[in-house]
């Protein structure tokens, strides 16, 4: 417990630092620097700002350590820890203005791969609530000082679930027959445009269930356990069932088997 708490600690006064520097540069006025993987793809000047800040302390901190960040790649480490960074999860909300987006911060352990790390503590920071949430593995996950639980099951209405839409357009017909086949256990659905606070949500009980196809690594890497660790289920479709690009799914135990069915079709 102690290094999952200490990586914990490090990576909440790393989210801070690095997620006032996001709101102060959002005041500022946002600048797109590129597209990536298709036009909607967008990064910021801020974005790179942003991980160059988490990387500084990273390496000053934890030199040995291992790094896995959207904007600048992967570098293997000397040591069994790898950080995976989403500096600005939700680039399409903050370069809008729409106060959801949060910086990801996620210590595993392990091969630096989804299908074989495990996560030990997490950290997801909304700066335009600043709500902070994290967990250390075997200590279950918070916001601030407040304990986190996931809904055991939906309501009789049907569950609250949260899902996504990927940037490459040639995807969305996919995406929407995935919805069209998930509705059935839903209420509603929420569209809020960040991965990790979509877990995070999950985790604080705010929704029912989150699930999306295209998520990368530093998208679900610290969200993933705020759910786990707070009674939830995370799956998907990477081997062995873990989430992954292919899909995520996250919600409580008893709807879990049912919206991972109804997702993967
Ligand atoms: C985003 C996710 C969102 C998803 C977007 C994108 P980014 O991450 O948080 O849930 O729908 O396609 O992957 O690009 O803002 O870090």
């Amino acid at each position: 417990m102690g290094l999952a708490h200490d990586l914990e600690a490090l990576a909440i006064d790393i989210a801070r630092e690095a997620g006032e520097l996001a709101r102060v540069r959002r005041t500022e006025g946002v600048a797109i620097a590129a597209t990536k993987s298709a036009l909607a793809d967008i990064v910021t000047e801020a974005d790179r700002e942003v991980e160059a800040l988490i990387r500084r302390r990273l390496r000053t901190e934890r030199p040995d350590d291992g790094f896995l960040g959207e904007e600048t790649g992967a570098e293997r480490g000397l040591s069994d820890i790898t950080w995976v960074v989403d500096p600005i999860d939700g680039t399409v909300n903050y370069a809008y203005g729409i106060p959801q987006y949060a910086v990801s911060i996620a210590a595993v352990t392990g091969e630096p791969t989804p299908e074989q790390w495990e996560a030990i503590s997490a950290v997801v920071f909304n700066p335009a609530s600043a709500e902070l949430f994290h967990a250390a593995r075997g200590d279950g996950a918070w916001r601030g000082e407040q304990r986190l639980v996931v809904n055991a099951e939906p309501s009789p209405a049907g569950a609250l679930l949260a899902t996504g839409f990927g940037y490459d357009p040639a995807t969305h017909a996919g995406d929407l027959e995935r919805v069209a086949r998930v509705m059935p256990l839903a209420r509603d659905l929420r569209r809020a445009g960040a991965a990790s606070l979509d877990f995070a949500f999950v985790a604080a009980g705010r929704l029912d269930g989150y699930f999306e196809r295209g998520l990368q690594p530093w998208d679900h890497a610290a969200g993933a356990l705020l759910v786990t660790e707070a009674g939830g289920m995370v799956g998907g479709g990477g081997l062995g069932g873990t989430a992954s690009s292919a899909l995520s799914v996250a919600c409580g135990p008893l709807l879990f088997d049912r919206l991972l069915t109804a997702a993967l079709g």
